[in-house]
């Protein structure tokens, strides 16, 4: 068996004040935090695309950048095989549980869809077998219907029925596989589901086309028993200029519209939700109070850049946040964090790889510990409950009971007069998260 990562041996926690920087400074894998180890509530997931087929492109410079010990490959398959060993190597260096993929990225399209469906056959055979010497699992399997030209004006949402049709038929075998290699999920990112003017588009069409994949697919999940969570990976732009599922309040009402809440949940990308004007927090926090908080892509935007960079996730402030969030769902059940991240085009060095990944840990582990003794301690969480107590009794409860309505409103407002309001206290509210982030 080959080594593909030669240099590196397994990445092991030395705390803070380590020197090594392929070392772990804060993620503690068997660290307890409220009854469970840190590897069990960050779940973290190794993305197969950014991994082992980026190239370090950009439109500058498509022919990439990165160096890659399985670069002399030249048969496709042989190459294919040679990533999925790279694969389970990298994960158990890491020691990162889980790893995700898009079914393009495991092995090559071919020709034609059935014998491009052999080839998958062949690697899902080698994921397999590899599975049975390793504790690395599926997080979760994708469809990539977006790079090929067929997918030009999108997959399910094409103008084109015969389109739709081979998307099905993608997602059908990507489910299928996913569920082979025991996935935990099965996401949905809406690659080209979107438009580029309204000028050529039927919206009413392609949105209704959208519902009825979706439910297929639901459907079809219950026809081969997948027990995996369905979920859907909000995205407000690139490539398309609009993208149908722009952001989880957009997508919370697609559902709704359609029946579809009950069975998908949201896969949320921290640089996804900045590109649509949210914070990291808020698109985690709508899921979470709407229960559609399935899983987590863990990266980070770049504040002066309007595209999705795709960085790891290095900001402890945003990593607190989102930990905060999860802490407060009960933790993950099937989800997990999965670095949606790439390295920079002038990382190119194997090693930048296990940079990347380590930084995006540590972070992430640190955001943890923070966000569980802001959690234990619950002063944000009193402060809140206390500024709107008023709910809790008198006319607020009534309210909330709905007991009443404008006319009762009115004659309560007539005799009681103004209101009394009290200040928000943001800034002090802030600088306690300060006190959490820098040791309290
Ligand atoms: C694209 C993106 C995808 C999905 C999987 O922005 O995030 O990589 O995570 O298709
Ligand atoms: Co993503």
């Amino acid at each position: 068996m080959s080594e593909y990562f030669k240099n590196v041996s397994k990445i092991q926690y030395e705390g803070p004040k380590s020197d090594n920087p392929l070392a772990y400074k804060f993620y503690n894998p068997d660290e307890k935090i409220n009854g469970k180890t840190m590897k069990e509530h960050l779940r973290f997931a190794v993305a197969y695309w950014h991994t082992f087929q980026g190239k370090g492109a950009d439109p500058f410079g498509l022919d990439g950048s990165v160096v890659r010990s399985w670069d002399e490959i030249g048969d496709a398959m042989d190459l294919a095989k040679a990533k999925v060993e790279a694969n389970f190597e990298f994960c158990e260096k890491l020691g990162v549980p889980f790893f995700c993929f898009h079914d393009r990225d495991i092995a090559p399209e071919a020709e034609t869809l059935k014998e491009t469906n052999k080839r998958l056959d062949v690697i899902v055979a080698a994921i397999k077998d590899r599975m049975k010497n390793s504790d690395v699992k599926l997080l979760w399997g994708t469809t990539n219907a977006f790079s090929n030209r067929r997918f030009t004006h999108g997959a399910s949402t094409s103008c084109n029925a015969a389109v739709f049709a081979y998307a099905a038929a993608q997602v059908k075998k990507a489910m299928e596989i996913t569920m082979e290699l025991g996935g935990q999920n099965y996401v949905f990112w809406g690659g080209r589901e979107g438009y580029e003017t309204l000028l050529n588009t039927d919206m009413k069409l392609e949105l209704d086309n959208l519902a009825r994949f979706l439910q297929m697919a639901v459907d079809y999940k219950k026809e081969i028993g997948f027990d995996g969570q369905l979920l859907i990976e909000p995205k407000p732009k690139e490539p398309t200029k609009h993208q149908y599922d722009f952001d989880t309040a957009t997508v919370l009402g697609f559902f709704r519209a359609n029946g579809l809440e009950k069975h998908i949940k949201m896969n949320i990308e921290a640089n996804h939700a900045t590109l649509a004007g949210h914070t990291f927090q808020h698109d985690l926090q709508l899921a979470r109070i709407n229960n559609a908080l399935g899983s987590i892509d863990a990266n980070q935007g770049d504040y002066l850049l309007g595209w999705d960079t795709d960085q790891f996730p290095t900001n402890i402030y945003d990593t607190t946040l989102a930990m905060l969030e999860v802490i407060k769902m009960g933790g993950f059940t099937k989800g997990g964090l999965n670095f949606d991240a790439k390295v920079r085009r002038a990382s190119f060095e194997p090693a930048d790889l296990f940079y990347g990944h380590i930084a995006g840990m540590d972070a992430f582990a640190q955001g943890l510990r923070i966000a569980s003794r802001i959690s234990e301690d619950g002063v944000f969480d009193k402060f809140i409950s206390e500024r709107y107590a008023i709910f809790n009794t008198g006319i607020g409860k009534d309210i909330v009971d709905g007991k009443v309505g404008f006319k009762e409103l009115e004659a309560y407002t007539l005799e009681n007069g103004e209101p009394e309001i009290s200040s928000g206290r943001q800034e002090m509210l802030e600088a306690l998260l300060n006190q959490y982030l820098l040791g309290k």
